[in-house]
């Protein structure tokens, strides 16, 4: 591995538009919002960025539900204002990823209206309508990931449609060929305005059962959905064929990427090599506690399942689940924690994907029942309350709204933004902000960190976590300290390396850490040694 590829060896931003930077006072975040803070993103040190979705939309799940696209929502701008963002991004090197959402289209695209005008309309086979079960009822057991029954009755045509979330949300039929023709369309549509990559919606989902069986039932689950074995309802065999279609479209273009969203990392592997996918999520690390060997054994789990041709990612966080440093504890401890949580993920082999405001810590934000925009969020009160408080606005600076909005932010602002923002951690050396640029700088230039082996150290004790990362020509030591006390680890291999540098510290503390096979760690220290200089 030499040569530098953005996707392999560098670092993802996710972007959530609405919530990132407001450039009208709309209350609203926008393309041009963004575009003004590529400085800041470059300055950061993020190799590409991920847009969540910017088409237009009637919003019914914030843009996850597409009415055209190959356009962008007013709310955000428009085509002009996408090249003005793609062409800066690209001057600061920033590559530009768009979230497409390819399994369900808005019940008001124009496909779906065609679809449900009539049974013999063209387009009718482009969603999954089927007649009513034997009783008069839904055609089969499935559920919504939303809520409730995932079939929704049709009185026009006297037919159900499939919808995996909100009814708003009816499913494409990947089996019809016409309508696979149309989609991939939509991928030249993008790559040939200059974009470097696709992050794909639920690509596990795109294929259902071709007989539409029920799905085998367990007993436990808050949602109906959660009380069913996945059987038929994702993850089918045929989904192999469109991920072919899709690298080979991407294959006829330099340098572009597309990274899958599935469930769980024995499904990623399926997803992922030379002829599939580049990258899919791994969200295990979303399902850790905070102990050391939670984590080591995802990590090894995953690493053990991974084909030799394919590469490995990793996220702490995205816009589906409580922000990291809230959901490891919050509290006193919380930035000291984040920092760890930090070096851990932009230590790993695989490509980290950072979720935009993890760089200042910031913390989930409660929000009050009538506030609540998030459809599950209303729907499951008070036993889930959805995702609106991973979605708040970014904290730029100390000004009114954090400086996101001279109008009133679409969700409220974090009440920590005086003391918790961009402008107040830049001037910090100790701040999160700073330890995620050191962080990244030293990733950027280490070839051992980029794509270097993973090789866990045993040690005595249960709040470390310790590895190497090793390139032909670099080295470097990894130690965690997830606990709030001092730590003097003993690692059980006599280390062939004797001469250390400490490269990074997550805390003030001065002095040698690293010595023999001692190695001493502050609390919640996070520390990155390279052999040699
Ligand atoms: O999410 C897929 C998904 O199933 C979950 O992450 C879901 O949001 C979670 O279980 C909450 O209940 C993707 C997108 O990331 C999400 O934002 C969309 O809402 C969803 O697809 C539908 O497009
Ligand atoms: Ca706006």
């Amino acid at each position: 591995m030499t040569d530098f590829l953005w996707w392999r060896d560098g670092v993802i931003y996710q972007i959530y538009p609405r919530s990132f930077k407001d450039s009208n006072g709309d209350g609203i975040g926008d393309l041009s919002g963004v575009t003004d803070r590529i400085e800041y993103l470059a300055d950061l040190g993020v190799d590409a960025i991920w847009l969540s979705p910017i088409y237009p939309s009637p919003m019914f799940d914030f843009g996850y539900d597409v009415a055209d696209y190959e356009s962008i929502d007013p709310v955000f701008g428009d085509l002009h204002d996408f090249d003005r963002l793609l062409e800066k991004a690209h001057l600061h090197k920033i590559r530009v990823v768009m979230d497409l959402v390819l399994n369900h289209t808005s019940h008001l695209h124009p496909w779906f209206v065609e679809s449900r005008s009539s049974r013999n309309n063209p387009k009718r086979d482009w969603y999954l309508w089927r007649d009513p079960g034997p009783r008069g009822g839904p055609p089969n057991n499935w559920q919504s990931i939303f809520g409730g029954k995932a079939w929704e009755f049709d009185k026009h045509t006297g037919q159900y449609y499939y919808h995996q979330f909100l009814k708003q949300q009816p499913d494409l039929n990947w089996r019809n060929t016409d309508l696979r023709e149309r989609v991939y369309e939509v991928l030249r549509f993008w790559l040939d305005r200059g974009v470097d990559g696709f992050r794909l919606d639920v690509v596990m989902s795109y294929f259902k059962d071709a007989q539409f069986r029920s799905n085998p039932r367990k007993w436990i689950g808050l949602r109906g959905f959660d009380r069913q074995i996945h059987l038929y309802d994702w993850n089918q065999a045929d989904i192999q064929l469109a991920l072919h279609d899709i690298r080979s479209i991407l294959d006829a273009y330099p340098d572009r990427m597309a990274v899958g969203e599935v469930t769980d990392p024995e499904m990623a592997v399926s997803y992922i090599g030379r002829d599939k996918l580049h990258l899919a999520f791994n969200f295990d690390f979303l399902r850790q506690p905070w102990k050391p060997e939670a984590f080591l054994e995802t990590i090894l789990d995953y690493q053990q399942r991974m084909p030799p041709e394919a590469w490995p990612s990793f996220v702490l966080g995205n816009h589906d689940v409580s922000r990291f440093p809230s959901r490891f504890g919050g509290g006193k401890a919380s930035d000291a924690r984040t920092k760890v949580g930090a070096a851990m993920l932009l230590t790993q082999r695989g490509t980290p994907f950072i979720y935009y405001g993890e760089e200042i810590g910031m913390l989930d934000t409660p929000i009050p029942y009538r506030e609540i925009q998030d459809p599950p969020g209303r729907r499951y009160w008070p036993f889930y309350r959805g995702r609106d408080p991973a979605r708040t606005p970014m904290q730029w600076d100390d000004s009114s709204n954090a400086g996101f909005s001279m109008g009133t932010p679409w969700l409220r602002v974090n009440k920590d933004y005086r003391v918790r923002n961009v402008a107040k951690q830049a001037e910090d050396p100790g701040s999160v902000l700073n330890f995620y640029k050191r962080m990244l700088r030293l990733r950027r230039e280490s070839t051992a960190l980029q794509n270097g082996d993973f090789k866990p150290l045993k040690v005595n004790s249960r709040d470390a976590l310790v590895y190497l990362r090793e390139s032909q020509d670099q080295t470097f030591l990894v130690a965690l300290n997830f606990g709030n006390s001092p730590l003097v680890v003993t690692l059980d291999v006599g280390l062939s390396v004797k001469d250390w540098s400490l490269k990074l510290s997550s805390t003030s503390r001065l002095g040698q850490r690293l010595s023999g096979n001692r190695l001493d760690l502050a609390p919640f220290e996070a520390a990155i040694f390279k052999a040699g200089n």
